[in-house]
């Protein structure tokens, strides 16, 4: 018993010493490398990373300086070395593993000076921010419901590939760093971000890329003060559900990068015995790698929900980007050429036989490799809570549920689908009739609040197709589109919260209407309506509108008093239509973000995926800085793309007419939408004319010479400030 104890003793000075030592020799190199490059381009040299608003991000994080030059970089690794204390306690040396982290951050850093690209295919290196921020959503609803680092080299490839299957298969966003990365490549297994396995690097440093998304996530959805170090770890711990797997040999550097991973809250599993002493809870031994994965999410309680689905090939949320070339598929339905379409309809619990799934004509056995065909499938549900607005809010459903297979790609929707599937799934035995099974068991699994029967009929026989689109599917869609312009924000009762995004963002709620969607545009009013219906006690509750306080500015004391008891009093007062007076809040996973010109006295737009810079000298990242983490930043404002036609949009500061500038593609995303708005409320023929892009104006003088030569609108407005 004494001698146990006093091994453990020993082995864990030793584990202490050896993180002190990695982070020594990470601190020596780094220190080189800094001095190098000063030596070849002089202090004042600006170093950083592309696409992020937040300079070096870990290092802000931690210590509230932004690193900008090589001068700069210089006094940070100065500062790294206070967090270098040596008293042997565990805890200082976590503290090294985080000061090996931000060594590691200027080493990447160092990579990238002079606008270089140091990484190729596969590779990634450095995520932006916009990456970051497509994050939030999948997070939040647990479609992604965990993050895990890959470090080195499995036992064999075979093992290395099977791990990171088995996390795919459970939705888990993976990263590599090192030898995985070559032994994906040796069995010509696929990576990418579409696929949720991200290759950072070969090298040890870049798994700083994974542990900076990590960071930047506590800035921009968590509103952490940069330099409060504490509420950083704080936020990771308790909202980052990441972990690492690190294979041997575990040498005193990547033992030190650990260590900044634990001291993050994440815990390491690993499969090495030598010289290393295990921490309950956060570095844990398991030699088995097929029981990584369990080990792993049982070390950061991350809990899997499972729907079984009974079909031939595989099932997850990361094979929702999986492309299918025209040489790979053995058929294609085809809406852009034949007759297509996908239809819920809800019906009589009587004149429903759960989970009767028919195929209506032949089944794909017969139709011959890489044709197209038409596909008709309805899908008909029955419950006692069910309403006639759910269909549409089941049916967007469908995009994510049939591309989830393995092998089966599907885009668009309503009568405009396309789907593929694969030679291999079809070998494996993948047919129409498994269209039906995943679709009844996806809808039964999460709508089961609200669908008690379900079955699906799939039209395969083009006459059919045709028959049904036209007489059955085009006359549901035109009569939900009818419903869906009368849905006004007064012609509702109610609104509704969200609150998902607290996972994340603590304080923030997003308050839905008709005419104003949740910023990440992917929770409408039906959406929120639904999901209250499936939780009533969840995410999305009713908000009353009784007590108005102002019409102009969407002031409402329902509203206030609900954004009060849901931000947990962070928030007192919003307004659903003014950008300056109590704006509502963001989290951070906003599709665009509208910010003043004052130039013009009008606003412009930054979406998500635009890599450019605004005329307000901004990029879209920049921008987003401005504002997020759940609280109001009067004069900027993260909104939903479909807001920008919505006759609500600012509607107080005089609406749409407002926007002067948006990068192209967005305008062209919006131009029907917007321009018909434009024309309803103000008379404006082909507003989107008017309106800059970046190939007419990047600066506020070019942008305000093209406004005056349009007469756009703006220029004659009150300002807003
Ligand atoms: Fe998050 Fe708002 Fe979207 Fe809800 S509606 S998921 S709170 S951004
Ligand atoms: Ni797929
Ligand atoms: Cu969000």
């Amino acid at each position: 018993m004494l001698i146990t104890m006093s091994l453990e003793r020993g082995l864990k000075a030793m584990l202490i010493n050896r993180i002190f030592n990695g982070n020594d020799a990470v601190y020596g190199l780094t220190v080189g490398a800094i001095d190098a490059a000063i030596a070849e381009h002089g202090a004042d040299k600006a170093v950083g990373f592309p696409d992020t608003a937040y300079c070096l991000p870990c290092y802000y994080a931690v210590t509230g300086v932004k690193v900008k030059t090589l001068g700069d970089l210089k006094e940070a690794v100065g500062v790294v070395k206070t967090l270098m204390t040596r008293n042997h306690e565990l805890d200082d040396a976590l503290m090294s593993g985080v000061a090996t982290a931000l060594c590691a951050e200027f080493i990447e850093a160092l990579k990238y000076i002079d606008g270089a690209a140091p990484y190729a295919e596969p590779c990634y290196g450095h995520l932006s921010d916009a990456i970051i921020r497509t994050l939030g959503v999948p997070l939040v609803t647990g479609d992604i419901p965990g993050v895990a680092v890959i470090l080195g080299s499995a036992p064999t490839a075979q093992e290395g590939v099977d791990l990171i299957k088995s996390y795919q298969a459970q939705g888990i966003l993976v990263a590599l760093v090192g030898g995985i990365i070559d032994q994906c490549e040796e069995l010509g297994y696929k990576t990418g971000a579409g696929l949720r396995v991200v290759p950072l690097g070969k090298d040890v440093t870049s798994v700083i890329h994974i542990v900076s998304v990590a960071i930047r996530a506590a800035l921009i959805f968590g509103n952490v003060t940069p330099g409060d170090a504490g509420a950083l770890l704080a936020y990771t711990a308790q909202r980052v559900p990441a972990f690492v797997n690190a294979f041997k040999p575990i040498d005193d550097v990547i033992l030190a990068a650990g260590a900044g991973a634990i001291k993050l809250g994440f815990p390491v599993i690993s499969n090495e015995t030598e010289n290393i002493a295990e921490v309950p809870g956060a570095l844990i031994q398991q030699l088995d790698t097929a029981a990584m994965n369990a080990t792993s999410l049982e070390a950061r309680g991350i809990k899997i929900k499972v729907t079984n689905i009974d079909i031939p090939v595989a099932f997850a949320s990361a094979f929702e980007g999986e492309i299918i070339r025209r040489g790979d598929m053995q058929v294609e339905f085809d809406g852009s050429r034949v007759d297509c379409f996908e239809l819920v309809q809800s019906k009589e619990l009587s004149e429903i036989e759960d989970h009767k799934i028919e195929v209506i004509g032949p089944e794909i056995d017969e139709f011959e490799v890489g044709s197209k065909h038409s596909i008709g499938y309805v899908v008909e549900v029955a419950g006692k809570n069910m309403q006639a607005d759910f269909e549409s809010v089941i049916e967007r459903k469908f995009h994510s549920y049939i591309n989830c297979i393995e092998g089966v790609m599907h885009t668009g929707q309503r009568d405009m689908i396309r789907v593929r599937i694969s030679k291999d799934a079809y070998a494996a035995g993948f047919r129409a009739k498994h269209i039906g099974e995943v679709l009844y068991a996806k809808i039964k699994n999460e709508y089961d609040a609200i669908v008690d029967k379900c079955q699906v009929k799939i039209y395969t026989n083009p006459e059919d197709c045709t028959k049904l689109r036209h007489e059955l599917a085009v006359e549901t869609f035109n009569k939900r589109d009818e419903r869906l312009n009368s849905l006004t924000d007064e012609a509702v009762d109610v609104y509704y919260s969200c609150i998902l995004c607290q996972a994340f963002s603590p304080s923030h709620v997003c308050v839905v209407t008709p005419e104003r969607l949740g910023l990440c545009g992917a929770v409408s009013w039906l959406d929120a309506k639904a999901t209250n219906e499936l939780d009533p006690n969840g995410p999305c509750q009713v908000i009353t509108k009784e007590r108005v306080i102002d019409e102009r500015t969407g002031a409402y004391e329902d509203v206030n008093e609900a954004v009060k008891k849901f931000s947990q009093g962070a928030v007192e007062q919003v307004t659903l239509y003014s950008i300056m007076e109590d704006p509502m809040t963001s989290c951070g996973c906003f599709e665009c973000i509208c910010g003043i010109e004052p130039f013009s006295n009008g606003v412009i737009i930054a979406n998500r995926e635009y890599a450019g810079v605004t005329p307000l000298g901004m990029t879209f990242p920049e921008l987003a800085s401005m504002t997020g983490g759940g609280v109001q930043t009067p004069g900027f404002m993260g909104h939903g793309k479909h807001f920008i036609a919505s006759k609500k949009f600012m509607k107080a500061e005089g609406g749409i007419e407002r926007i002067v500038w948006m990068p192209k593609e967005l305008k062209e995303t919006v131009a029907d939408r917007l321009n018909k708005t434009a024309f309803e409320l103000y008379g404006i023929e082909n507003f989107t004319d008017m309106i800059g892009d970046e190939t007419i104006a990047e600066d506020p003088e070019t942008l305000l010479a093209f406004l005056t030569e349009k007469g756009h609108p703006a220029l004659g407005m009150d300002p807003m400030m």
